[in-house]
């Protein structure tokens, strides 16, 4: 979209659900718009709080403010009043966080209407191919159009900046580089020589036991915690408030709690680390571009439904071993059975490096089916 034309506006609605998803999700993709399509980007949002732990340049008191090029506009409540010239050229609802009322009647309005797209959530589920694209109509003749991420080439793909891949190269090959990043956290050399693991789950994660297993094990491990996470397990396992800074070492096992980082240093925490435990959906996508070994801990919902996205994409990646599945599941609560996780461990342990060489090739998989928000602009292209 070149600048002779006039510069394609973009309005992105976000409503932050509960962790930092929603905003992590919805942040890239504003960044990632306005600075590789040159588009004009306004991102609603409604917990600008969550939002600042994510990106601390955000003031949380501002109704409207400039971050890193993208307009930022707090959303607060369904009763605003909008105009047709108010309306951009593409609007993206995420998450069909439902717009506000007034905003859909100012679409109706505007001639032409805007490309409407909501942006829905990542699974490997087969499903997800046949409703990725497709058209919805809605009130006062505006269209609204499915627009799901996914792994294969008849989705949207997953979010990946460019150059990001080169970054992390560059980053890996500079062990002064990982040794000054991690240093800032507090990680001794003695440390940094150990099995380094990041973990990023929900509360419901067996951590004590896993811990259990690390402490008696006979490999060093050194496992890298945001605050906040897991925070019963670390407090027990530290016999202390589990604050960024604190860390314990027990048997084999040293616990260090890492501050919240802002979101680009979350990408090095993964670079940086031999395992990633992590969750949801961002972080989960992260993992896959961080050529590492990961463990996924898939965002608990009713009646286990979870438990059928998580077995979908664990046969969908062609990063696996047997040892990683029966892992995954015990770790979601999905394996059926009681889990030894000194068992478990071990032969995950062992099938590490085997799994970062299978990591590079579903990598290669998933650049094959081009970067979301490039597959987004194209298929804008071709509905408006
Ligand atoms: O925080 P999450 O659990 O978010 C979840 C999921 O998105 C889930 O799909 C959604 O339904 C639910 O919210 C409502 O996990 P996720 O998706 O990995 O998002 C975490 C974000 O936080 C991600 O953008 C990375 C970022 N992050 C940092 O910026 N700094 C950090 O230190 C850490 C640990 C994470």
């Amino acid at each position: 979209m070149d600048h002779q034309q006039t510069q394609t506006s973009l309005a992105l609605f976000c409503k932050v659900v509960d962790n930092y998803g929603d905003i992590g999700i919805c942040w890239r993709l504003a960044r990632q718009l306005e600075q590789e399509h040159g588009i004009a980007v306004t991102l609603w949002v409604d917990d600008l709080h969550s939002f600042r732990r994510i990106c601390p340049e955000v003031d949380v008191d501002l109704e409207r403010q400039l971050v890193s090029g993208v307009t930022v506009r707090h959303w607060r409540g369904q009763d605003g009043v909008f105009s047709a010239q108010d309306v951009a050229d593409i609007v993206i609802e995420f998450f069909a966080c439902d717009l506000p009322p007034g905003y859909i009647q100012a679409m109706a309005e505007r001639a032409p209407h805007p490309v409407w797209l909501n942006l829905e959530g990542l699974s490997a589920e087969a499903w997800v191919e046949g409703c990725h694209a497709l058209p919805s109509t809605q009130p006062r003749s505006l269209i609204k159009y499915f627009f799901f991420p996914g792994f294969t080439s008849r989705t949207g793909g997953l979010l990946l900046e460019s150059g990001l891949l080169r970054q992390r190269q560059a980053f890996q090959q500079d062990a002064g580089a990982m040794r000054a990043f991690l240093g800032q956290f507090g990680v001794t050399p003695a440390e940094m020589t150990a099995t380094k693991v990041s973990l990023f789950c929900y509360p419901q994660a067996p951590v004590t036991e896993l811990f259990a297993a690390w402490q008696a094990g006979d490999k060093a491990i050194t496992c890298l915690v945001p605050e906040g996470v897991a925070a019963d397990a670390v407090q027990a396992f530290l016999g202390q408030a589990a604050t960024a800074g604190v860390s314990a070492t027990r048997g084999a096992l040293t616990v260090r709690v890492l501050p919240f980082v802002p979101q680009p240093d979350y990408d090095k925490l993964l670079w940086a680390c031999d395992l990633n435990f992590v969750r949801g959906e961002d972080s989960f996508v992260r993992a896959q571009w961080a050529a590492k070994p990961f463990i996924w801990h898939i965002y608990p919902q009713d009646k286990d439904l979870h438990h059928v996205k998580l077995n979908a994409f664990l046969q969908a990646t062609s990063a696996k071993t047997s040892s990683l599945v029966t892992f995954s599941l015990g770790w979601n609560g999905a394996a059926g059975e009681t889990i030894d996780w000194n068992v478990a461990w071990r032969r995950l342990d062992a099938d590490l490096p085997e799994i970062a060489r299978l990591s590079t090739d579903w990598e290669q998989q998933l650049l094959a089916n081009g970067d979301l928000a490039a597959n987004l602009c194209k298929f804008v292209e071709t509905v408006k």
